[in-house]
């Protein structure tokens, strides 16, 4: 991939530099159990990216796609105070020369679908399910006690594109709100060693208009491997023996590379878009990523968020828990599962997203005898009407689900969870009912369309 054209009119931008303090209270552990999350996920759904001809396009690679036109610099006015640390705040103005702007971007290599709070705003709680506080779930787009509705913070669709050197991320919410300009952080975990602890999060405040702007954007490292403490994902709160994402790379323009990272409203404020540079996650080719709203809490050092707050402390934004409802410390945050990127997921990997997978084939007559369908035989094959069956686990189980084949023979049963099928079918017309002649065992790969030809003896 060639290098971005480098933009040659410097611009200048005010800064300011935020330092942290940390506060972690946190021991202990609790009984989450990450089967029963997961399962308790399945409705949050990863989807392959598509392009305009709807066909799958493989994880590891990007699409190729026009470039838009690089944004007008200008001078930037700082707009931003940063407000992230609750105990103390130091902040120091400085002036960064930037060089080059992201050349943008079209076309999408991944994205996640996370639930929607909206239709349930007016009842002052999450969908059921979409919140899971034991498994760093977090769908609570809502103000601490009160409830009330934070629309910019309540993410729908978040989309990831890797155009080295650059990486794209934007968000969908469902609508923006001036209170949150220069203050919901939009960022996105990269968990590069996959497992379930991410060790890069990028994250910028949400910005005030479609140009290009460093401030308010962060780069941070995890460089000792604690975040999700004991446990990745898992509530180990209190737990008080890490330090989250400790090191800054950069912030508003400030490090080693004052172009690394940007941020953009795009699609007159109805996304807001990250870019940064590739290098910043160390070119990794195959992560676990999440995207993240956050308006609340805004502490990189408190990573994972269900370790450094109980649940009591959190609260909870669904009534029927209600020890813990509503939210309380851990209020206006919403993020996503975790999607796979360069790599195809065991579906053990701690807070993965759900992948539904496909099974599709064509049925022919086995004239010459080879138990398989050669192309000379599927070509005539009308075998319409014959029923398809899938069982879950491993032949003769049945019953999952079924279909009919279509005028060609083809048949497709989709929306499959990663597993063991056992596939079969039974041929109606003559010459007579052949029930499950020859059925066969499929394992299914999260997300993956596997293709399977059933063959009639002849
Ligand atoms: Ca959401
Ligand atoms: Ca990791
Ligand atoms: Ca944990
Ligand atoms: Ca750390």
């Amino acid at each position: 991939m060639a290098q971005s054209l480098p933009l040659r009119k410097p611009i200048l931008s005010f800064l300011t530099l935020m330092l942290l303090v940390l506060g972690c209270t946190l021991t202990g552990a609790g009984t989450a159990n990450l089967a029963a999350t997961q399962t308790a996920l399945a409705h949050a759904v990863i989807q392959y990216s598509t392009s305009a001809g709807g066909s799958p396009t493989p994880m590891s690679t990007p699409m190729p796609g026009s470039r838009i036109a690089p944004s007008p610099t200008r001078t930037q006015t700082p707009a931003f105070t940063p407000t992230a640390s609750s105990t103390a705040t130091q902040t120091a103005t400085l002036t960064v020369v930037h060089l080059s702007t992201p050349p943008g971007e079209s076309g999408t290599t991944r994205y996640i679908i996370d639930p929607v709070a909206k239709d349930y705003a007016a009842q002052k709680r999450a969908p059921a399910g979409a919140d899971v506080y034991a498994g760093n779930r977090y769908e609570r787009p809502f103000t601490a006690e009160t409830m009330d509705y934070l629309p910019d913070v309540d993410l729908e669709r978040v989309e990831l594109r890797i155009d080295s050197p650059w990486v794209y991320v934007t968000f969908q919410f469902v609508a923006a709100r001036p209170d949150g300009i220069g203050k919901t952080m939009y960022g996105a975990e990269f968990d590069t060693n996959k497992d379930g602890r991410g060790d890069y999060l990028v994250w910028g405040a949400s910005p005030s208009d479609g140009n290009w702007t460093a401030t308010g954007v962060e780069v941070w490292k995890d460089s000792d491997y604690d975040v999700g403490g004991p446990r990745p994902q898992l509530s180990d709160a209190p737990w008080t023996g890490g330090n989250g994402y400790d090191r800054k790379i950069f912030i508003g323009g400030q490090g080693a590379d004052p172009d690394l990272a940007w941020i953009r409203q795009i699609e007159d404020g109805a996304k807001v878009q990250l870019a940064f540079k590739y290098s910043a996650i160390g070119n990794a080719p195959q992560f676990l990523w999440n995207g993240l709203a956050d308006w609340g809490v805004r502490r990189p050092d408190w990573f994972d968020y269900n370790d450094h707050f109980t649940q009591a402390d959190a609260g909870s934004p669904l009534p029927i828990q209600s020890d813990f409802y509503p939210l309380k410390a851990l209020w206006g945050v919403d993020n996503t599962c975790h999607d796979a990127y360069g790599f195809t997921p065991t579906g053990m990997e701690p807070g993965l997203c759900q992948y539904y997978g496909r099974i599709s084939g064509q049925l022919c007559w086995d004239i010459n005898h080879t138990g398989t369908c050669d192309a000379t035989e599927l070509s005539p094959a009308s075998i319409a009407g014959d029923a398809i069956s899938l069982g879950q686990g491993a032949c003769p189980a049945s019953g999952f689900k079924s279909t009919v084949t279509d005028s060609q023979g083809r048949y497709s049963i989709t929306d499959l969870p990663a597993g063991t099928y056992c596939l079969g079918f039974k041929h109606v017309p003559a010459p007579g009912f052949l029930i499950n002649p020859n059925p066969m065992t499929v394992t299914l790969a999260p997300g993956e369309a596997k293709a399977v030809n059933l063959s009639i003896p002849w």
